[in-house]
């Protein structure tokens, strides 16, 4: 009895493994097929954007993702082509950093039509329809902005009497970060009367255009400007080598305030020339792996991920400019 109970024990057991396998094997198998993500990104028009793409490539070899990349050269005539012909190769996933915040509705839809997710990274869409994407992954470029005018707040404080003339370098027209720093930096030096801006213009988050308006402003205002706020550390780079060329110093004639905390920026604050930069992170590669997966095995993500930063004035530059990653 107990050798045919210890048979059917075993059989049992031999049946329930090859069955386990089995899933096993299928179920390997179906996890196997790797994720395809068409990704739509800006350009090259900055450090920060080629740390991003890098940090993007870099993440989607990591996680085994098919990675479909294409570069708009900040047009965005291009990102809606790129999407569209995402839709046609039906990838799994779609995810893009717009490079401007409207006019986006029609070919988001069109994704939703055709059934496939959309992630934003980086920058925000101000569609009306929430559901045309799943998530965002990205910085809050108002607090970005805020902390910029936090940093001046406090530095007006040891300034010489009289108004803080301010020149401002504006990022792309129309794009979330230009429209959303220029609103938090406004907000909070509102707080004191004496910091006024004087001139406010785009530089298309670039170091050549940077330095062509402030050449500009120079040019109108020289002796009269006390700061510089840039939208972007490449402008703020750009702009330095305009100030130089005026015959004034940078980071003391002329406070220089920037955002993004790319390596250039800590080699100007080590040089002296640029007081301080917010951190806008572009490390978002893994966090966007990781969420597209989520979303494809059909696991609810947050409609909004927002990456945490800091803030690196020009005191703590050489002892941080180790630790940076981008
Ligand atoms: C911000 C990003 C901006 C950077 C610029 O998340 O969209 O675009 O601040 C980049 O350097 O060009």
């Amino acid at each position: 009895m107990e050798t045919a109970m210890k048979m059917t024990r075993r059989t049992v057991l031999s049946a329930a493994l090859c069955l386990g396998l089995g899933f096993g094997i299928a179920g390997s198998a179906y996890a196997e097929k790797p994720v395809v993500l068409g990704f739509s990104q800006v350009g090259a028009e900055s450090e920060w954007r080629t740390a991003n793409t890098a940090s993007i490539k870099d993440a989607a070899k990591q996680a085994g993702v098919t990675l479909k990349f294409a570069d708009a050269q900040q047009k965005q005539e291009n990102q809606v082509k790129a999407i569209r012909s995402f839709i046609a190769q039906k990838v799994d996933v779609i995810a893009f950093s717009p490079v401007v915040e409207s006019g986006w509705d029609t070919v988001l839809g069109e994704a939703k039509a055709a059934k496939i997710p959309v992630i934003l990274t980086d920058r925000a869409v101000d569609a009306k329809d929430k559901s045309l994407y799943v998530t965002f992954i990205g910085s809050d470029f108002v607090e970005e902005g805020r902390r910029a005018g936090r940093w001046l707040l406090e530095r007006a404080k040891t300034m010489p009497a009289g108004d803080i003339n301010i020149v401002e370098l504006q990022g792309t027209v129309g794009s979330a970060p230009a429209i959303d720093r220029k609103a938090g930096f406004a907000e909070i030096i509102a707080a004191n009367p004496k910091l006024k801006v004087i001139r406010s213009q785009t530089g298309d988050f670039t170091r050549a255009k940077g330095k062509e308006v402030m050449e500009a402003f120079l040019k109108t205002d020289g002796k009269k400007i006390n700061v510089l706020y840039a939208h972007n550390d490449d402008m703020a780079i750009g702009a330095i080598q305009a100030i130089e060329e005026a015959g004034l110093k940078p980071g003391k004639d002329i406070l220089v305030i920037s955002i993004d905390g790319v390596k250039g920026a800590f080699e100007a604050m080590m040089a002296g020339k640029l007081n301080v930069t917010v951190e806008c992170s572009p490390l978002l590669g893994p966090q966007l792996m990781k969420v597209a997966k989520q979303v494809l095995a059909g696991e609810t993500v947050p409609k909004r991920i927002t990456t945490e930063e800091s803030v690196f004035p020009a005191e703590v530059a050489a002892k941080e400019f180790p630790n940076r990653k981008y």
